[in-house]
């Protein structure tokens, strides 16, 4: 069974999401950030020496980074429903490929650097413009790309949308989801997906720090 190492209010959550999706039976090993510093416990680190999260075990494999984690979960247990075939001439297929990067890749950079410069207070200031510019370059480039679709890729659901769902987690708490109507609408329809909800109720209360 896979066993899924989920940190609160972490990456994680979309690991127990995607299990949902795909029908799964899976164990969480649950794991609580600290209080003061918001760090995993050095527990994680007997799984896997960055000791992030998330981290899976399944068949005595351990795989670690969460696009890693989605792309063997789903070509291992998926039936085609959620990510389109391996093949490089395949336009849907580069879609997918280039949005499965991009969220650890491109994105979520400026993200970290409005959490961390943020916690700088005044002495981070002369960062904050840059930092919004590249927010609103690379949200004003999702909002482009989704256009009028529902999905990412090949406007049908897929793990490309979950992935991504963490950037649109973090815009909504500390970027600039709001100013996009598309991803907003986008974010609420994927946080409306029965599996979705199934994996919150399995994983506990999900916030992100600001
Ligand atoms: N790029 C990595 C990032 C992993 C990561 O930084 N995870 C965070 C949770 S969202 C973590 O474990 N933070 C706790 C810590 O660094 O101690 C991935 O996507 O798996």
């Amino acid at each position: 069974m896979i066993r899924i190492h989920h940190l609160n209010n972490s990456r994680s959550q979309r690991v127990l999401w995607l299990a949902e999706e795909l029908g799964q039976p899976y164990e969480v090993v649950p794991y609580q950030r600290d209080a003061t510093t918001r760090l995993a416990p050095p527990d994680l680190k007997k799984i896997h020496p960055l000791g992030k999260s998330p981290v899976i075990e399944d068949d005595g494999r351990v795989v670690a980074e969460t696009g890693a984690i989605l792309e063997y979960l789903v070509r291992k247990y998926d039936d085609g429903r959620l990510a389109p075939a391996v093949d490089p001439d395949s336009a849907d297929y580069r879609a997918y490929l280039h949005w499965m990067h991009f969220v650890e890749g491109s994105a979520m950079l400026p993200l970290m650097l409005k959490l961390y410069v943020g916690r700088l207070g005044d002495a981070g200031k002369p960062l904050w413009p840059r930092i919004d510019s590249e927010l609103a370059n690379h949200f004003g480039y999702m909002e482009d790309a989704l256009g009028g679709n529902d999905y990412f890729v090949a406007n049908r659901f897929s793990v490309a949308d979950i992935h991504l769902s963490f950037i649109l987690d973090a815009g909504a708490t500390r970027g600039p989801l709001a100013d996009y109507p598309r991803l907003s609408a986008l974010h609420e329809r994927l946080k409306a997906r029965p599996a979705y909800r199934k994996a919150i109720e399995r994983g506990g209360p999900y916030e992100l720090g600001r």
